[in-house]
């Protein structure tokens, strides 16, 4: 009998995470854990079983546009595939966004809703794209107090009801550029009745097929920058179905996420409403940006459970040497490795849910407030660099395997590679946690005590305590780099951004990893999420300081444009 490998396969995806069960157990009143925990049962059972499968059978399937009918009318109609179909159905009858706005649990809703797409999303091929862009749309369009907005769209964005559902865009990126929105070009005209008219191109929307986009363009002659651009609403088809002057060029041929439709479109007056204001366009988008940063954080964390799923059965199911790969020293040490990684982050993106929550239900104090805003883009670039970390190694842990596309693993790693692109690059958003800094000068201060309380809770078991010592250390070293550099000046602050969020991403997720492993170790008698502690403690929190920009500039000087600089 030849042999054959047998593939790795997936259980109920609820059942079999400890990590996300426990959390949920230590997070949530009983009862509210005993009343949600069916459905995520359930969709559990269908992320493992029969959407797996399907998103296997579905690999090839991508959506496709036709531009054209048979007669020569320009449609522009986006075919979506099977897959995605069946996602959208799920998606509103499990409340994907609709839970968050229930609030059937108060401020843990965010919790639930998250749980939720944590479950879904490693199954439905970044469906969570869409739908983090209608959970922003609805949180932008309620904190903006424009009633009419309000009662017409939101309803459609919360509901259940697969046929009254609408989605929404995020139309922010343009050829000047994703991450300097404020060189946008689209122009905005003023109309009769409150109606503008927008012309301009937008160069990567995602999930082009929804019924609503929110976007930025410049009311003519406004100012240059950020300042001068508005936030407007669009709806995307008449009653008739036709596009309201959007044509849409063509599809992005991108590395990864493929099922998610983004495209090219050109504006020619196209109708919009205003949502709030003429003006500070960027301010008034952010709440819709920090909601998908939250959506990208647990994008990852999920994507990074999925792969240690796969790579954990495989383990036990693949013989090499003489023994079963997860009975391999090196073998368990690395899955170990990578599963520490996992749950560290897992803990911090479910905060960020919970301050989240809070926030929407106005329980937050203004710690917790300072902490939102600060830990938002750290979490979001953290949890997606450890995500594409996680997946190409989960992608080497099935040697040969792991590279060939019919297994769907390299699936894994393209879909990854998109979290720390979009909603903001890592240098984008290590430069917005400074940002964040910068706003409140206590905010670092008040994450250093917070980080402290989680601590002294663990502080009588000496494991858990030598963990805590290295997370403080590594936050009292990125405050003296931060005063340091500030001494040196902005260019000096910038250059060293990257590190010093990292180190605060790190330093929190050991802190809430420790926070969580004290719980487990005392409730539930479990030793794993203090083993975790321990591996994560010894993988790199306190990262080595900021070379100095001289150095760099001595690096890179041949590409230097304003110097030459003699070495
Ligand atoms: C799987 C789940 C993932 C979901 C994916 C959905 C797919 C969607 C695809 C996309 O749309 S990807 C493109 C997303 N684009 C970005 O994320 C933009 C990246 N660039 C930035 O985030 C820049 O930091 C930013 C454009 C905001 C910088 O612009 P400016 O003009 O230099 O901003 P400025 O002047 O510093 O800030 C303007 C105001 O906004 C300030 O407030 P004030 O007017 O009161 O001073 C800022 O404080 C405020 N602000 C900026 N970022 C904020 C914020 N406020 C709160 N939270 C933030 N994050």
């Amino acid at each position: 009998m030849p042999f054959h490998q047998t593939p790795p396969t997936l259980g109920n995806q609820y059942e079999d995470d400890r990590v996300l069960r426990s959390y949920l157990k230590r997070t949530l009143p009983p009862e509210m854990l005993q009343e949600i925990e069916p459905p995520l049962r359930e969709l559990g059972a269908l992320a493992g079983g029969e959407l797996y499968r399907m998103q296997l059978a579905d690999r090839l399937n991508e959506p496709v546009l036709t531009q054209w009918d048979a007669w020569g009318n320009r449609i522009d109609h986006i075919e979506l595939t099977p897959l995605w179909r069946r996602a959208e159905r799920i998606a509103a009858e499990y409340g994907l966004v609709a839970t968050a706005y229930e609030r059937r649990h108060g401020s843990f809703s965010r919790v639930h809703q998250c749980a939720l797409a944590y479950l879904f999303t490693p199954s439905t091929d970044i469906y969570s794209c869409p739908l983090a862009m209608t959970d922003g749309a609805a949180h932008t369009l309620l904190s903006s107090g424009n009633d009419a907005l309000i009662n017409r769209a939101v309803p459609h964005l919360t509901t259940r009801d697969a046929a009254e559902l609408w989605t929404s865009g995020q139309w922010m990126t343009e050829l000047t550029g994703g991450s300097d929105v404020g060189l946008s070009e689209t122009v905005a005209r003023r109309g009769a009745e409150g109606v503008w008219r927008l012309y301009g191109r937008k160069w990567f929307t995602s999930a082009t097929t929804s019924q609503m986009a929110l976007t930025l363009a410049r009311p003519e002659g406004g100012e240059a920058g950020g300042r001068g651009l508005a936030l407007f609403y669009i709806e995307m088809r008449d009653e008739e179905g036709r596009l309201r002057n959007i044509q849409i060029n063509r599809l992005k041929d991108k590395l990864g996420t493929r099922k998610v439709p983004t495209a090219e479109l050109t504006l020619e007056g196209t109708p919009a409403y205003l949502v709030k204001g003429e003006t500070d366009g960027i301010r008034n988008i952010a709440p819709m940006l920090n909601i998908t940063r939250l959506w990208n954080g647990i994008s990852a964390v999920s994507l990074m459970r999925r792969s240690l799923a796969l790579a954990l059965d495989y383990a036990r199911r693949r013989v090499a040497f003489g023994a079963p790969l997860i009975e391999k020293p090196l073998h368990m040490d690395t899955l170990a490795g990578l599963q520490a990684e996992a749950e560290a982050a897992f803990h911090l993106a479910f905060y960020v849910a919970e301050l989240v929550g809070r926030g929407e239900t106005g329980e937050i104090d203004d710690e917790e407030s300072v902490m939102l805003r600060l830990l938002t883009p750290v979490m979001k670039l953290t949890t997606a660099k450890q995500a594409v970390h996680v997946a190409s190694e989960v992608l080497e842990a099935f040697g040969g395997a792991g590279y060939v596309e019919d297994t769907g693993l390299p699936m894994l790693l393209r879909d990854s590679q998109v979290l720390p692109i979009w909603e903001g690059t890592t240098n984008v958003l290590s430069l917005d946690a400074l940002r964040a800094l910068g706003a409140d000068a206590l905010a670092f201060q008040v994450l250093k005590t917070k980080v402290s309380r989680w601590l002294e809770a663990a502080a009588h078991d000496e494991r858990l305590a030598a963990a805590g010592r290295i997370c403080l250390s590594a936050l009292d070293h990125a405050g003296s780099w931060l005063a340091r550099a500030k001494q040196d000046g902005q260019s000096a602050v910038e250059a060293g951004a990257r590190r010093f969020a990292l180190r605060l991403g790190r330093a929190a997720e050991l802190a809430l990893l420790i926070k969580h492993a004290r719980w487990s170790l005392e409730k539930e008698g479990d030793q794993r999420a203090a083993a975790a502690v321990s591996r994560f403690a010894s993988s790199g929190i306190d990262l080595p300081d900021t070379q100095d920009t001289d150095n760099a500039r001595i690096l890179l000087a041949d590409y230097l444009l304003d110097e030459v600089t003699s070495t």
